[in-house]
């Protein structure tokens, strides 16, 4: 059985500002779960997505493995003539319903499916901010302490953000059917996966889900008709919606600890995504400074310069992304860190966490490290700690 995870992301909008509320959108990653990954760091030498040809039979991540998959610049010349499948070798591979009209993604030169997905290799790291390592920063966010050591499995995430287009696809497909009990768990963590309970929270018709996609008052990235949008990032989901679109698109939302890893490339506990240089136009959209009107919403994977260790793009700006685990402090010195968190802290307000800032976030908000929440039926803005 085929496990992927995706990784919901939320967007910023144009505008957003005037209406109060940011868009949330979602992007998503697919992430290849542990039990299909044995070992990524083989699956990263393996080039050739022929390998895959049958759907059922989904061993590692190498299908969707990496740039070495998609045909290279010389077999995509003009940009203007790429944006179907047959230029781009990996789209055939890809077997997401979502990419199943074959949607491409990326520049010129570095085009894949929109559903390509990248594998991150098992590892331990150093989750969280420290106070004098390699991302530290002043910053007074005390949720982001203390740096604590988690490990995660191997996995493969989205190597783009989930797609207006991908989006459009379960839109289409969507007759009101929640996921079955259980579904988008994690290997071998129960109660990670889909809960019956939450099936109110779902619209019943794709006429209800199109109506909860213009949150923006007409500035989200959502169309109802195919309009020029279809590789920006997705947006206006809340949490639930997004799950279920991961479960139905053959993945799961990946953990905070998942998010972090991949951003912070792991053991290089990495400031942003992309290293130590601060963050500018080239590498995150939109960015305090950058409000070129082209670049809110700019099509995924536009930002080459802030792509991270592994392969994965926007994780920083674009977009925030909704993860699996409640919102909760960080486990104190001494204490085991979960695999995520799965039940709701105590208090009022029980909040999910998302990762991946976008709307005019600043220097600190483009760190790895950096957490954001927001209550499960948020379609818009998420709150910090400071
Ligand atoms: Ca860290
Ligand atoms: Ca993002």
């Amino acid at each position: 059985m085929r496990r992927c995870l995706c990784a919901l992301w939320l967007a910023g909008a144009a505008g957003c500002d005037e209406v109060g509320r940011a868009v949330v959108s979602d992007a998503t990653v697919d992430v290849r779960d542990a039990g299909d990954v044995t070992d990524a760091r083989d699956a990263s030498d393996a080039s050739d997505a022929s390998d895959v040809s049958d759907a059922s039979d989904v061993s590692d991540a190498s299908d969707v493995s990496d740039a070495s998959d998609v045909s290279d610049a010389g077999d995509v010349s003009d940009a203007s003539d790429v944006r179907d499948a047959g230029d781009v070798s990996d789209v055939g591979s890809v077997r997401n319903p979502s990419c199943a009209r074959g949607l491409v993604c990326g520049v010129a030169g570095a085009l894949s499916s929109c559903c390509a997905a990248d594998p991150v290799p098992a590892g331990t790291f150093a989750m969280g901010r420290s106070l004098d390592g390699n991302d530290a920063f002043d910053v007074p966010n005390l949720e982001e302490l203390p740096e604590h050591a988690v490990t995660v499995r191997a996995f493969a995430l989205d190597r783009y953000e989930v797609t207006v287009g991908r989006f459009r696809a379960f839109v289409d497909a969507w007759r009101g059917v929640a996921p079955t009990e259980g579904a988008g768990a994690l290997d071998d963590l129960a109660g990670s996966g889909w809960q019956s309970a939450w099936n109110t929270a779902l619209p019943t018709t794709r006429e209800a889900l199109v109506a909860t996609l213009h949150c923006a008052g007409g500035a989200e990235p959502w169309t109802d008709v195919p309009d020029g949008n279809e590789e920006h990032p997705m947006g206006c989901l809340d949490w639930y919606t997004a799950f279920a679109f991961c479960v139905w698109d053959g993945g799961r939302l990946p953990t905070e600890a998942e998010w972090e890893y991949a951003a912070a490339g792991g053991d290089e506990n990495r400031l942003y995504p992309w290293g130590a240089a601060e963050p500018d136009c080239t590498r995150v959209a939109p960015l305090d400074g950058c409000r070129d009107p082209e670049d809110f919403f700019a099509p995924v994977g536009s930002h080459r310069a802030g792509v991270a260790r592994w392969g994965h793009h926007d994780f920083a700006g674009s977009i925030d992304e909704w993860v699996l685990d409640w919102w909760d402090y960080y486990p104190r010195h001494g204490e085991t860190p979960p695999r995520a968190v799965l039940t709701p802290t105590s208090g009022d307000r029980p909040q999910r966490v998302l990762r991946g800032l976008g709307l005019f976030g600043g220097y600190g908000d483009m760190r790895a490290a950096d957490r954001g929440r927001a209550d499960v039926t948020t379609q818009g803005g998420r709150t910090k700690s400071a």
